[in-house]
């Protein structure tokens, strides 16, 4: 028989003993958690409510490039999360995200990665949720290696690839607001009064000579 760690069995009876005794020697062996704790799904990051937007990078250390992406969508009031996710160091988890993209309503996954960066790839290979994919800086090759192996895509499974760091994370999530706002009269209001303070801010602004 299966057993589904999800399954409503009662604690204490003697079909739960027989039912789990395979879950618990398997979790034993693997050192993981008793049935009713998916700690995959929690790794995953797959908790949320609401969220439209998940942003992604391989590494704790790109979160302060990525942050801009978190920063703008959530000056946009678009529901978001920030998760480490490697396609690499935990591909079963960075599968599993992306599996559950579609049924959790998510509109965009921005993913950040730098070096040989195949997150977004990884990504796009389980999804037909757009990816957006954000190549990082990285010594030695400052990020030319992440931007070929993001946009380098080959045919059959796009990636939508960004500048390398910041200016792409922010452009990234301007990009998932345009998305949203293709959908959302509210959203595009917001996003046309963004683009008219930035003509603002020129045009107020226009002598260089000013910021001493
Ligand atoms: C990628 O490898 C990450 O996205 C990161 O940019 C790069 C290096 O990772 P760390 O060694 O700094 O964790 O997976």
């Amino acid at each position: 028989m299966s057993y589904n760690p999800g399954d409503g069995v009662r604690c204490g009876s003697a079909f739960w003993a027989f039912a789990t005794a395979p879950y618990f020697t398997t979790a034993l062996l693997r050192k993981t958690v008793p049935p009713g704790v998916n700690l995959e799904r929690k790794g995953a990051g797959i908790m949320g409510d609401n969220v439209r937007v998940g942003v992604l990078m391989g590494s704790r250390n790109d979160w302060e490039t990525m942050k801009r992406a978190v920063d703008v969508l959530e000056s946009f009031g678009i529901g978001c999360e920030a998760r480490v996710l490697s396609a690499h160091r935990t591909p079963g988890l960075a599968a599993e995200y992306a599996d559950a993209a579609e049924s959790r309503g998510l509109v965009a996954i921005i993913a950040g990665a730098g070096m040989a960066a195949h997150l977004a790839g990884a990504l796009a290979g389980r999804t037909t949720v757009p990816i957006l994919g954000v190549p990082l800086s990285s010594d030695p090759l400052r990020g030319m290696d992440a931007l070929l192996a993001t946009v380098q895509m080959p045919k059959g499974i796009p990636v939508a690839t960004f500048a390398i760091g910041g200016a792409g994370a922010t452009n990234a999530a301007l990009f998932a607001v345009a998305m949203i706002a293709t959908t959302d009269p509210e959203m595009r209001r917001k996003l046309a009064a963004y683009r008219a303070k930035q003509i603002e801010d020129v045009v107020q602004n226009p002598d260089p000579r000013s910021d001493g």
